[in-house]
């Protein structure tokens, strides 16, 4: 009887135990980016052996980091370089992502045994944003009569879809103000490559 007992009490005692394996959390600290290179850093708190992360990032439109992530940077299952305290430092190579200088972005680390995952808002290298060729307005990289259009429908409708960088490109004149004259100085460029916009003299 005692030994049914015993049993029975350790029984429980391994169901109790394996209730209260506590979960391993994450906590991200900063991540910033300087040319194209991302630094990571933070801390996992009861990290389990061979611990591992599942690096994903992407951009957010809204404050909602909760979903909408279509995870155009992903790097994978990695081996964590967890020090004694649990702290880690990752270094992500983005060279090869697109970045749009009109979106935020946020790097999410969850991994083994991690319920939640962290987000972090990632801090941009603005450095490193594309510099805008005055009178492409498409971004295509050539001057040509659908950058004059593009700015035509600006100036008519407002167009929505027009990025802040766009309307960077249509300033050709010299003005800060976008009218019809924009378009007509870009056309100018197409139809004379000789002519120089104003801000570029
Ligand atoms: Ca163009």
């Amino acid at each position: 009887m005692k030994n049914i007992i015993f049993i029975i009490t350790v029984f429980f005692a391994l169901i109790l135990c394996s209730v209260t394996v506590s979960a391993t959390s994450i906590t991200l600290t900063s991540a910033v980016e300087d040319n194209k290179i991302v630094t990571v850093s933070g801390i996992v708190s009861d990290p389990v052996a061979d611990q591992r992360l599942v690096v994903t990032g992407c951009p957010v439109l809204s404050t909602d980091w909760s979903n909408n992530y279509d995870y155009n940077i992903y790097f994978n299952n990695i081996a964590a370089p967890l020090d004694e305290d649990g702290r880690f430092i990752l270094t992500l190579d983005l060279s090869n992502v697109h970045l749009n200088d009109d979106y935020v972005y946020v790097i999410r680390i969850g991994g083994s045994n991690i319920n939640s995952p962290a987000v972090i808002g990632l801090e941009r290298d603005q450095s490193t944003d594309s510099v805008v060729v005055l009178g492409d307005v498409n971004l295509n990289g050539y001057i040509t009569a659908d950058d004059a259009a593009l700015t035509m429908q600006y100036v008519l409708y407002g167009v929505s879809y027009i990025t802040d960088e766009q309307i960077a490109a249509m300033k050709v004149t010299g003005s800060d103000i976008v009218t019809a004259d924009n378009a007509a100085y870009i056309m100018n460029k197409v139809l004379d490559r000789s002519f120089v916009f104003p801000p570029e003299e």
